[in-house]
């Protein structure tokens, strides 16, 4: 897979260099490139953003940096992220898909938003998704590209450890939320594992854990208890 990421802070994706993004490019299974969206102004001041038509508050990114941004960038397999707290909630199933992208692209507005022309034209020509981490406001796109790309890069075949892991994390097929887990010792400040969890009994703890999850689901995440 190939990841480009076009921002106005390229040094706030540094650490795709580290951790499992890094790793996984190291492993030859991921590259990812940085642009800095002023390389494609032509102004003395290297301008990205003006005053949104209409009136109201905030600057709105011009459009002809990101034209020609994409247009350098852009192939004709890639998927144009857009990180927006505008988007449609980013979930698993989501990085599900894109981890079987061939390219990617991560277009990180700032400010008010990128002119919707940008998006527009781009969804013309390639595949537009806007997605959002969930209801709360960053700054701008590059955190959020963050988390979306470690979330998909864990994803890619071949590249986590134990594929079981995968199969029984939060938010999978079964969609409930993970139960509680415990190691060594067995008793820590007076706070005791539970019983059955050090029983053996390998059809009660599978019940067990299946109840806890359903019970964590219920509590914290009623929209996704059955
Ligand atoms: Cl994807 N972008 C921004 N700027 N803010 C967010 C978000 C994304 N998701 C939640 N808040």
């Amino acid at each position: 897979m190939r990841i480009d990421v076009i921002s106005i802070f390229p040094d706030y994706l540094a650490p795709l260099d580290l951790s499992l993004p890094g790793r996984a490019q190291r492993a030859g299974l991921l590259e990812v490139v940085v642009h800095d969206l002023r390389d494609w102004t032509h102004d003395r001041h290297r301008t990205v953003d003006d005053t949104p038509y209409g009136g109201g508050a905030g600057m709105v990114m011009r459009p002809e940096p990101w034209g020609e941004a994409l247009d350098a960038v852009c192939r004709d397999d890639s998927i144009v992220v857009v990180p927006t707290p505008s988007g449609i909630p980013f979930t698993q199933r989501h990085a599900e898909s894109l981890s079987a992208a061939s390219h990617l692209v991560y277009c990180c507005g700032r400010y008010e938003g990128i002119d919707q022309r940008v998006i527009d034209e781009a969804n013309d020509r390639w595949t537009v998704r806007e997605l959002s981490l969930g209801d709360f406001v960053l700054n701008g796109g590059e955190v959020a590209a963050l988390a979306m790309t470690e979330a998909i890069v864990r994803l890619i075949p071949g590249f986590m450890g134990n594929p079981e892991s995968l199969a029984e994390e939060s938010h999978t097929a079964e969609g409930l939320l993970e139960y509680p887990v415990y190691t060594k010792p067995a008793s820590w400040r007076g706070r005791e594992v539970p019983e059955v969890l050090l029983s053996g009994h390998h059809g009660q703890i599978a019940a067990w854990r299946r109840e806890e999850a359903l019970r964590r689901t219920r509590e914290r995440r009623p929209d996704l208890a059955p």
